[in-house]
This record gives structure tokens, C-alpha cells and sequence, in this order.
């Protein structure tokens, strides 16, 4: 069943379809046999309808759209099928092959002739019974069924059985697949799921995903899918990592004549969209009940990026916060709600997302633009971000932003409360939700509530700039318990609800309406092991190459996300200084600054950008020489491996921000290193006796770091072993 043209579609299925219709740049994976034709007797039967490649021709040829056909079939026989489609790219043999532009190119490198004694002893159980039907390909051999008597079906079977237990038992980089009324041997990296990174980068940055198939190899493809990605089952009903359904070819075909339609901006009278499966939007109920614990933060870690499509088991996300939370959710049968990361035009939050099969289980909802702009762009990094570092001076507040911000907050509280039942523990992050527990009281919740806030919390005086700050403060006492990452955060709270809220506060907890609030400093830390690791060789070898090309110089590195917070103009000033005070170092020393793009579309970021890149040209313009560029800076994001090996690589870590909740960089740099010879991170004297201020860089006010402690340790590194209390 679909949404037949006299059924009702709901609003916010039909704004989801359109946005996912109207995405540039899209993808379309689409298998063949059972989802865009129905099955028929022998696989050489089939045949393209005119109508239907004309339809493929269409779809294939919109600009911003890159259609691929993914089959288990061999390359001819989608030669021969797809012929009237030329611009689709082809993807044969359960992702082994694949074909763009007209050229073939191979996925596996596994041999043909492999597999060439399996297939020659089926042929032989074939050759005995009517109807069986043995299909080669490059390095997998097919069993067909359909046509085998239903009576003589069984003992052929058992035969089979037989053959293949056997020759698999020898054969370990091969793996066994039933189909429908077909078995299939083939090499286990050979999966359908290899074409959706593939396709993703046809498609390029910022692509979604479609993805329609009806049997069980389809499954892959559904579970390589992003959080922005849209999984169809085609057939039946079955338990499926889909979210949506549709009957059968003819409805596929029908919702891709809708999806060219639409791009081409030609109204639809009744969209033939497909039925939810796994999602079940605004109603939740039936994931209600099912979690004890939900955690929720702005945005939901990158589902997209992490997925690894040859991995056998779930999807799985990788990244400090999952790592630090994937236990706790899974010990407490933890879900994760969050904004999925993809904003539409519609002014309504698209629907509930659920994903259960990974791991953390997710939930999420798409932004309207609007709440883009005005919550997460507006008052969350224009208002509160900038407020609560202590940068007055890049604070914008607007009524209009505030108003939207309480809109998110409300619709992120009642997200949760339609996903776990009312006494559930619900865990918020950020200063993007200091309202939701307000939200979530005024909708019933009795459970615990707790908030963590990962940036620093500013003195009364500060805080009370805000025009909201008093429903600001009351909203948070709403919470059980409040969590900051230092004692000098948690005092800032105490004493801002003395300045401004009737509230009582007393040793570790606020008492308000008849509540006690909780509040405490808990250090955020990381796990260490993951930075530990030995380096892959292919990311030693990147490092490797990268040393090589400022050698001889020594390395100084400065990792961090784009923002003013982060000192990174500061320390870029501090280091043309150091080469400026202490000539003898040019030529042997480089900085390396990795910047991490971020909240580009915001003023103050891109003006951050512009400040920081000129002043790497002044330096560079200043000091460089024909061999020697005094600062390499990289604009962009690294695997937690390249910065392992990086970290290990360097001779001082440079962490200098000029307010930060915490500063994971530093963590991670101590933790990669080589305790027999560590690098060095210079802390700028400010060390607690705990540790947890490591790195936290410049007293108030400092414009520059004291560049001398850089300079000491510019020292041989067998020397270095003697100074740990630099790192230690
Ligand atoms: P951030 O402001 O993002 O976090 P930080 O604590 O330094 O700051 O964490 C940055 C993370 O991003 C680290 O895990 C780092 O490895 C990664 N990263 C930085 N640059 C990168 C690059 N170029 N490529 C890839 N990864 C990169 C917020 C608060 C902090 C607080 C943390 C945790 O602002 O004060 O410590 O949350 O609570």
C-alpha cells in the first residue's frame, strides 16, 4: 500500500517528500529486478517498457541529480536492459562493478576463476533437475530456483546445501546469500552498500540520498544511508532498515515520475508517496515506552560521514561524545534526538526520524530555515555563544531571534516527550536547550531532567546584559540537575541566581518552588585509548608526507575549530613574534594551523577567517623564503587518526584559547603522545593541580602568548624526555 490518490497524505509527509524532492544535489539508487521491473521467469526475459526508460531518460538528464541502477546482475545484462538510458550510471554484480561515463571500473580484488569449482559442481546439480538455473559472474556464481518443480525443490536443496557448506569451509573471503527463490556465493566485500559512497561523490557535497529495493541485498544499501538519506522497501511489509514502503515496481515508477515532475517545478495533483515504516512521525507512540533514556543535543553526531558500508554489523557512528555515550546508551536502552543537520523551506519541523538499528539508536528532525537562521545562526552563536565567552562585543540580540529560540526549545520538549514515556531520565546538552526542561515540565514530564553545558558560564554582570535573563534563569531551575565543566562556572551560576532570581541557593543546589536543582562541576574528559593507537600506514605515510614538506623545520601545531574563542589570530601574531625576536629559529621552525571550518555563515566567523588568513600572508610575506614557508595553514577537517599521528609528529602543541568550557585538542594531544618521548605543550603557567586547565591558555585580557615558553621548547627531542613537566 501507498498513499492512494483519495487518501488524505498528511502535511508534514508531503513537505518532507518535496524537500527531499526539491534537494540539490540528489542521488538516486535504485535497484532493478523486483523494485523498477517485476520478477519474471529467467532473468533473460526481462525487459525496459518504453514508457519506463523514458521516464529513467528524463529523471537521469535533471541537473543536480545522479540516478544509478544497482543490480546483482552481471554487466551485460544491464548493458542490454539499461541501454535506452545511457546518462544512468550502472552498478552490477552487488557493487563489484560499476559504470559511469560508458567505462566499467572494479571494486574487488578477488580473482574470476575463485569461484570457478563451486559453480562447475552446481552446474552438475542443475544439470539433473528441470528448471535450475546456474548464472556466472565475474567473481560470484548464482543459483536459480524459480522454475524448479515446488515437489523437487526440497531435495535439491538439500544438495546444495551440502555443496556449498562444503567449498565455504575453504573458501573464507566468500559468503553465502539467499535471495528470493536464488542463492548466491560471493566475495564478502562485494556489497550493494559500495555504491552509495560511490554515488555520493558523483553527486557531490551536500548530497541526499534515495534509495528504493525490495530483497535483502538492498538491506545494505539502507544501512550505508545517512540521517538526511530516504530508504524505500519496495513489496511487502517486513522488519527492514527502510523507513518508508512502497507496493511494487509500478509505484516506483510512479513516485520517480512524481520526483522528475517536481524538479521540473510541474504541479502533481496527488503525489504517490510512500508509507512510513520505521518512522513513526509526530504520533511516536510506539517508540514511547521503548527508551529509558534520551539524550538530546542540538545537532545529532554525523551519521553520514561515520557510516561504514562494509562493516557487518549496524551502523555505527564514531567521534568522542558517541564513543563517551554509546555505552551509557546502550546500557540504559538510550536514544538520541537531535536536529539531523538539514534545513527545508517549509516553516514547520519536518517529521520525527527514529532509526533504531544503529547504534546509538537516533531520532531527528529537520529545521525549518527559518530556525536556522534565527535560533542555531541567530541567538544561539550570536547571543548566548558570544555572552557566555565573555565577547560582548560580538553580542547581536534581537527579539525575533529570542522568540525563535523559545519555538525550538518548545518543539525539541515536546519531540522528546512524544518519544519516552513521562517518567524517563531525559539528558539535554548545550546552551542551545536551556529552555527545553521549562518545555518538557509544562507538557507533563515527571522524570528527571538533567542539562551540561559544554561552554564556560558567565559572572552575573554579564549574564544580566541579556534582556531575557531572568526567564532565561527560571527556565534553567527548571532542570534537577545542572552540570558546567569547571568550579569557577558553577560559583558564576550560584551568583547569578543571587543577583537575579528569588531562588535559595545553598552549598551544591539551588532550593526554587519547592525544588532542589542540583548543581555541580563535572570536567569533561576524553577517551584516551582511541588516540593512542598505532597510525594505519596510508595516514602514517600522509603525516610522513607532510613533514617532509616543511622539513627541516620543526613542527609547531595549532588544531581547532574556527572561532574567535580559539586565539588563533593571537597565537599566529605570537609565532611571526617568536621569528621576529628570535632570528636564529627561521628556517627551523613551522607553524601548522588546522582550522576546522565552522558556523561560516555567521559575520563574526567569517570576518575571523579574513583576519586569520591575512595574517598568515603578512608572516609568510614577512619571513618566508624560497625554501621555507614560515606558516602552513589548512583550512579544513582531519580524521581523529591524522590528528593522532600529528599530535605524535609534533615538536610543541600550540593550544591557546582565549576562553573555552574546556579544550578537548589539549586532552587529545597529551593523550597521543609516546610517554618516552612526548612533545610539548606549553600551558602558559595556568596548570591546576587536578590537570583539567591544561591548555586553557592566556589570562584575561592577553592578546598575545608568551612566546618564550614556544621557544623552550624548541628543544632536540631526546632533551624533551627531561622536560616533561612542560606536558606532564
Ligand atoms: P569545541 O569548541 O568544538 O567544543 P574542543 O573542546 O577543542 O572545542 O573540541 C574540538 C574537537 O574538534 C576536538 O575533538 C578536536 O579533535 C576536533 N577538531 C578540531 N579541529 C579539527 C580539525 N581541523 N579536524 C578534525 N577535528 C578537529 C565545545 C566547547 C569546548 C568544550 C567541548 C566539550 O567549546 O570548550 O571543551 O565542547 O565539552
Amino acid at each position: 500500500m501507498w498513499y492512494e490518490p483519495d487518501m488524505d497524505i498528511p502535511q508534514g509527509v508531503l513537505a518532507h517528500w518535496l524537500s527531499l524532492a526539491r534537494h540539490t544535489p540528489l542521488g538516486v539508487i535504485c535497484d532493478l529486478d523486483g523494485t523498477l521491473l517485476p520478477f519474471v521467469a529467467t532473468p533473460s526475459e526481462s525487459r525496459l517498457p518504453p514508457g519506463l526508460a523514458e521516464l529513467l531518460s528524463g529523471l537521469a538528464a535533471l541537473p543536480g541529480l545522479s540516478l544509478a541502477i544497482v543490480s546483482g546482475r552481471p554487466r551485460e545484462d544491464l548493458e542490454r536492459l539499461l541501454a535506452p538510458v545511457p546518462a544512468a550510471c550502472l552498478v552490477a554484480e552487488h557493487g563489484g562493478w560499476h559504470r559511469r561515463a560508458g567505462a566499467w571500473e572494479a571494486a574487488v580484488d578477488q580473482q574470476p576463476q575463485d569461484v570457478e569449482p563451486l559453480a562447475a559442481r552446481l552446474q552438475r546439480l542443475a544439470a539433473s533437475v528441470p528448471g535450475a538455473l546456474v548464472e556466472r559472474k565475474t567473481w560470484s556464481v548464482t543459483f536459480h530456483y524459480r522454475l524448479v518443480p515446488e515437489l523437487e525443490r526440497a531435495a535439491l536443496l538439500v544438495a546444495v546445501d551440502a555443496v556449498l557448506e562444503e567449498w565455504l569451509a575453504q573458501a573464507p573471503g566468500f559468503e553465502r546469500l539467499d535471495g528470493v527463490e536464488m542463492l548466491e556465493v560471493r566475495p564478502s566485500r562485494m556489497r550493494k552498500s559500495l555504491a552509495v559512497p560511490w554515488l555520493r561523490e558523483q553527486a557531490s557535497t551536500g548530497a541526499r540520498l534515495l534509495a528504493l529495493g525490495d530483497d535483502l541485498t538492498d538491506e545494505d544499501v539502507f544501512q550505508a544511508l545517512g540521517v538526511a538519506d530516504e530508504p524505500v522497501l519496495v513489496g511487502p511489509p517486513r522488519r527492514s532498515r527502510a523507513r518508508w514502503r512502497l507496493a511494487d515496481p509500478a509505484a516506483v515508477a510512479a513516485l520517480l515520475g512524481w520526483l522528475a515532475a517536481t524538479r521540473r517545478g510541474e504541479a502533481a495533483a496527488a503525489p504517490p508517496l510512500p508509507e512510513p515504516l520505521a518512522v513513526q512521525p509526530r504520533s511516536a507512540g510506539s517508540a514511547r515506552g521503548r527508551y529509558e533514556l534520551l539524550v538530546v543535543s542540538n545537532r545529532l553526531p554525523d551519521l553520514r560521514h561515520a557510516t561504514q558500508p562494509r562493516e557487518a554489523g549496524r551502523t555505527r557512528n564514531v567521534g568522542g561524545l558517541v564513543s563517551a555515550l554509546e555505552p551509557v546508551l546502550g546500557a540504559r536502552r538510550g536514544l538520541w534526538l537531535g536536529w539531523s543537520g538539514r534545513t527545508r523551506a517549509e516553516p514547520e519541523p519536518g517529521l520525527i526520524g527514529l532509526d533504531d538499528e544503529s547504534r546509538p539508536a537516533l531520532a531527528w528532525v529537520d529545521f525549518p530555515e527559518q530556525w536556522y537562521r534565527s535560533y542555531y545562526n541567530g541567538f544561539c552563536n550570536r547571543a548566548l555563544w558570544p555572552l557566555f565567552h565573555t565577547f560582548p562585543q560580538h553580542v547581536t540580540f534581537a527579539d525575533g531571534e529570542w522568540d525563535c529560540y523559545r519555538q525550538v526549545n518548545r518543539a525539541f520538549a515536546a519531540a522528546a516527550s512524544e518519544l519516552v514515556a513521562s517518567e524517563t531520565p531525559v539528558w539535554l546538552h548545550d546552551y542551545h536547550l536551556l529552555l527545553a526542561a521549562q518545555g518538557l515540565r509544562e507538557l507533563g514530564h515527571r522524570g528527571p531532567l538533567g542539562l551540561f553545558l559544554h561552554i564556560p558560564f558567565p559572572a552575573p554582570d554579564l549574564f544580566g546584559l541579556l534582556p531575557w535573563a531572568e526567564q532565561l534563569l527560571d527556565a534553567m531551575l527548571d532542570f534537577d540537575l545542572l552540570g558546567f565543566h569547571t568550579a569557577a562556572h558553577v560559583e558564576n551560576f550560584r551568583h547569578t541566581v543571587g543577583a537575579l532570581s528569588p531562588a535559595r541557593v545553598s552549598d551544591d543546589a539551588v532550593e526554587h518552588r519547592g525544588r532542589r536543582v542540583r548543581v555541580r562541576a563535572f570536567p569533561i574528559g576524553i577517551i584516551p585509548e582511541p588516540f593512542q593507537e598505532p597510525a594505519a600506514p596510508a595516514v602514517a605515510e600522509e603525516v610522513a608526507a607532510l613533514l617532509r614538506a616543511i622539513a627541516p623545520s620543526r613542527l609547531v601545531l595549532g588544531v581547532d575549530r574556527l572561532d574567535y574563542t580559539k586565539g588563533i589570530p593571537e597565537r599566529l601574531e605570537a609565532f611571526g613574534r617568536l621569528l621576529e625576536l628570535h632570528p636564529e629559529w627561521r628556517g627551523r621552525v613551522s607553524l601548522v594551523q588546522i582550522s576546522v571550518p565552522s558556523r561560516a555563515d555567521v559575520p563574526e566567523y567569517a570576518e575571523q577567517r579574513r583576519r586569520i588568513e591575512n595574517t598568515v600572508g603578512r608572516i609568510n610575506g614577512e619571513y618566508g623564503e624560497a625554501a621555507w614557508v614560515p606558516v602552513r595553514y589548512l583550512y579544513r577537517s582531519y580524521s581523529h587518526a591524522q590528528l593522532t599521528e600529528l599530535y605524535r609528529a609534533t615538536t610543541v602543541g600550540y593550544v591557546t584559547p582565549l576562553r573555552d568550557g574546556m579544550n578537548l585538542v589539549a586532552k587529545e594531544f597529551i593523550a597521543a603522545q609516546e610517554p618516552r618521548e612526548p612533545s610539548v605543550l606549553p600551558a602558559g603557567g595556568r596548570l591546576t593541580d587536578d590537570g583539567h586547565d591544561v591548555g586553557r591558555g592566556l589570562p584575561r585580557g592577553t592578546h598575545c602568548l608568551p612566546i618564550e615558553s614556544v621557544c623552550n621548547c624548541l628543544v632536540p627531542r631526546t632533551d624533551r624526555t627531561r622536560r616533561k613537566d612542560h606536558w606532564k
